[in-house]
């Protein structure tokens, strides 16, 4: 764990909103967020929209939203509305994981982070928890393309735990779980024994293990922090079932999402955001709706863990 002597080590990288210095020197609870889903997982203007929608639902649980991004050369760690909106109409944002981190702080380059990213700007700013919408995992057809997300890696290394609503259907499934089981993550779903696959409420898969409340996960993060070098946690918190899109019905979208990016080229890092969009027109706009619904859900979870930590 990161103590409030290491961080002072940062100050010179981290700009924290008032809101979030004021909460740290307070000892309040505080919420991670991730920015790529603003910038690379959602259409302007429902982006900014949700994001401070989100930020709200965190403070009405009684603990302090910290939305990360990295912005002239510094890890902002709390948006204010004017850093919120000017990242959003930013052009040419990067999403940044592990692997940009440093490009995008080094050239001062506007950069989203991603779950890892994220992940490793909260354990510099001290922070515990984190919610997000889904995780990256290991992509179908990774035994050719080898495209398996560096999320998988931070959260096998980094003591943050993130919330999320399980790994998206357009990922290979059991290969994401025995790559986090191999990384020694445990896998915690939230009041069901399946794991949720992000859109839909179950994927087939039992999830390795079930707790239903805040206080019981904010005890097992209080038992991983006593072994040293522990890494990441990841909760799994099934959308609410008024929101869900089914599993099946899903399916389609996603085969053929995934099929126009192998024929248009779509690469890499360029994959997850393509696919999203392109679900997105295929549901005619539903998937956002999920998708804000469940960040809604999953940014209320974390912060009542935050709560139960402090
Ligand atoms: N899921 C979403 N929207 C997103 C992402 C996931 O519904 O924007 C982002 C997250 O930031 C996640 C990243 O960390 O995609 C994973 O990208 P990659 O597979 O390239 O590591
Ligand atoms: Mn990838």
């Amino acid at each position: 764990m990161i103590s409030q002597a290491d961080t002072s080590a940062y100050a010179d990288l981290i700009v924290h909103s008032d809101e979030v210095r004021s909460a740290l020197e307070l000892g309040k609870p505080i919420v991670a967020l991730e920015s790529t889903i603003i910038t690379h997982g959602m259409p302007f203007p429902r982006n900014v929209e949700t994001a401070r929608q989100v930020e709200a639902d965190i403070r009405a649980e009684g603990a302090v939203p910290a939305t990360i991004a990295l912005m002239d050369g510094k890890i902002m760690v709390g948006l204010d509305d004017a850093d919120l909106d000017r990242l959003a109409r930013a052009e040419d944002v990067m999403k940044c994981s592990r692997a940009d981190m440093t490009f995008a702080l080094a050239t001062g380059r506007y950069g989203a982070t991603t779950v890892a990213a994220t992940m490793m700007a909260a354990e510099l700013a001290g922070l515990k928890v984190f919610a997000t919408g889904g995780i990256g995992g290991v992509h179908k057809g990774a035994e050719t393309s080898f495209d398996i997300s560096a999320d998988l890696d931070e959260l096998g290394r980094t003591p943050v735990c993130v919330v999320c609503a399980g790994a998206k259907a357009l990922l290979d499934i059991p290969k994401t779980l025995e790559v986090l089981e191999t990384k020694g993550v445990p896998v915690i779903a939230c009041g069901t024994d399946e794991l949720p696959a992000f859109w839909s409420r179950d994927s087939g898969l039992k999830a390795p293990y079930r707790l239903d409340t805040a206080k019981e996960i904010a005890d097992l993060l209080k038992m991983r922090t006593r072994f040293p070098g522990h890494g990441g946690v990841l909760v799994a918190n099934p959308v609410p079932e008024g929101d869900e899109i089914p599993g099946a019905e899903m399916a389609g979208y996603i085969d053929t999402a995934i099929a126009k990016a192998d024929a248009e080229g779509v690469r890499g890092k360029d994959v997850t955001p393509f696919v999203l969009g392109a679900i997105l027109d295929l549901t005619d706009g539903r998937s956002l709706a999920t998708n804000i619904a469940l960040v809604r859900n999953n940014a209320r979870l974390a912060a009542r863990i935050a709560v139960k930590l402090v």
